[in-house]
């Protein structure tokens, strides 16, 4: 059962008409409030009143990540600061963060979206969750605490880190549902079976897990480890942080998008052309109930593909597949496209390995030279040098099959490789830019 069954459920003409409503509305305020996208509105020759039918989006501007870096702080705030009741921001690794500002409708909105991800994922009234996303600017322990407490469970904000004591908590408060990234519940599994209290043995029985990249590789093993069922969910800073799509714990088979508060479209990226329903392109995102800073189908580069088929939950939103990389961290190796997450799914094969890996690329001459450091398990790494050489040419080779790229493998010993207690970095490309 959904948690708003008029929307969640809703038919798609039913929801066509609301999401043409909520855009035309989203297109009038910032041609009224916003002078970048009255410049980009004038200049695709678009009136303040909207567009007549949802076929003419593609008439609509783009916006890219340097229209929020370009007018950062505010400059894409369609409302006077005493009306922003919240700011968030993304951590701006590669440059100046970007802002996320909310209305207090907004804030309420976000709240909503929250609500149905968590009830979607199973987790109700009684149970308890221990909220492990990092709590602060970024948006994911926020996010989810909101969404939580709506339901009316029981929240546990212990935020991301100092591992043992998550355990030592889930252990004595019973927690029944975990949030936190993927990677993170990696290293929550691996900490609790090194201090004899592994997660299996607890009362844990779902997880809430995104905001990084995962393969269904690392679902089941987490799920073997956690002794959990694990859903997937996806949202970003830029268009107000997770509650974009959800997971529903009946299929895990995609995400289901909150399509009253976002439009989805997938475009190939080069041409920028929309793809049908079922290709993999560019996910691209219109904000249509925001009102601190709505955007225009944002380019997000997060590479998936929409499927509309009947769902066993009964929600009739629209489901985006898992992201299988970004446009921005396909990784070219002497020509071939390569994406992290493809190595990840073929490390799962690999029984002596663990799936903690680094990836590091260099320029060796005028080669690209892919490194990749994956850590062995124990009784491989003890069995010697031979055995390593051994397991290092046998993933180079079934690499090499597969993928058609030559990898140069380093097992690393058990427990050497840096564990992650948010979004784990997996690529290092130290080629001259
Ligand atoms: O990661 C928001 C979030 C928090 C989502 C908690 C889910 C759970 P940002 O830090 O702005 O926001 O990063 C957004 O992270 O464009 C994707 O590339 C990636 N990402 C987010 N969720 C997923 C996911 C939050 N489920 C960027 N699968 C996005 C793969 C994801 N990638």
């Amino acid at each position: 059962m959904a948690w708003n069954k008029e929307f969640e459920c809703m038919s798609l003409d039913d929801l066509q008409r609301f999401q043409l409503k909520k855009l035309n509305e989203t297109i009038s305020w910032l041609y009224e409030k916003v002078p970048p996208y009255r410049k980009k509105l004038d200049d695709a020759g678009i009136k303040p009143e909207g567009i007549k039918s949802l076929e003419k989006m593609q008439e609509l501007p783009f916006t890219v990540k340097a229209d929020l870096t370009g007018n950062y702080p505010f400059g894409l705030c369609a409302v006077p600061l005493k009306e922003v009741v919240r700011l968030h921001a993304s951590s701006g690794t590669t440059g100046k963060p970007v802002t996320g500002p909310y209305t207090a409708d907004d804030l309420e909105q976000w709240t909503e979206c929250m609500a149905r991800l968590v009830w979607a994922a199973g987790v109700r009234e009684e149970d308890i969750f221990q909220n492990a996303f990092g709590h602060g600017l970024f948006t994911g322990g926020m996010g989810h605490h909101q969404g939580a407490t709506r339901i009316g469970c029981t929240v546990v904000p212990t935020s991301s880190g100092m591992t043992e004591r998550q355990i030592l908590l889930m252990k004595d408060f019973g927690t029944t549902a975990i949030g936190c990234t993927p990677s993170y519940a990696l290293t929550i599994a691996e900490r609790a079976e090194e201090i004899g209290m592994p997660v299996k043995d607890l009362r844990v029985r779902v997880g809430l897990f995104g905001a990084e990249p995962w393969t269904l590789a690392m679902r089941s093993e987490i799920e073997e480890r956690m002794g959990i069922k694990a859903t997937n969910n996806y949202g970003l800073t830029e268009l107000g942080g997770p509650g974009v799509a959800f997971e529903c714990v009946e299929a895990r088979d995609g995400m289901h998008i909150n399509e009253d508060h976002f439009i989805a479209e997938i475009i190939d990226p080069i041409t920028l052309q929309p793809l049908p329903l079922g290709e993999k392109g560019e996910l691209v995102l219109t904000a249509v109930q925001r009102r601190a800073m709505p955007l225009l189908r944002f380019r997000t580069k997060d590479i998936t593909s929409l499927t509309r088929e009947k769902c066993p939950c009964g929600r009739t939103l629209v489901k985006m597949g898992r992201i299988v990389g970004r446009t921005d961290d396909m990784l070219i190796i002497n020509g071939v496209n390569v994406f992290p997450s493809q190595i990840e799914s073929l490390l799962k094969d690999i029984p002596e390995v663990e799936i903690q890996y680094l990836i590091v690329v260099r320029k060796k001459k005028h080669l690209d030279e892919l490194n990749l450091k994956v850590e062995a398990r124990r009784e491989v790494y003890e069995a010697g040098p031979e055995k390593i050489a051994e397991i290092a040419k046998k993933i180079d080779d079934y690499i090499k099959g597969i993928m058609g790229i030559r990898v140069l493998v380093e097992l690393a010993a058990p427990k050497t490789l840096k564990r992650s207690e948010g979004k784990a970095v997996r690529v290092i490309d130290e080629r001259p830019k």
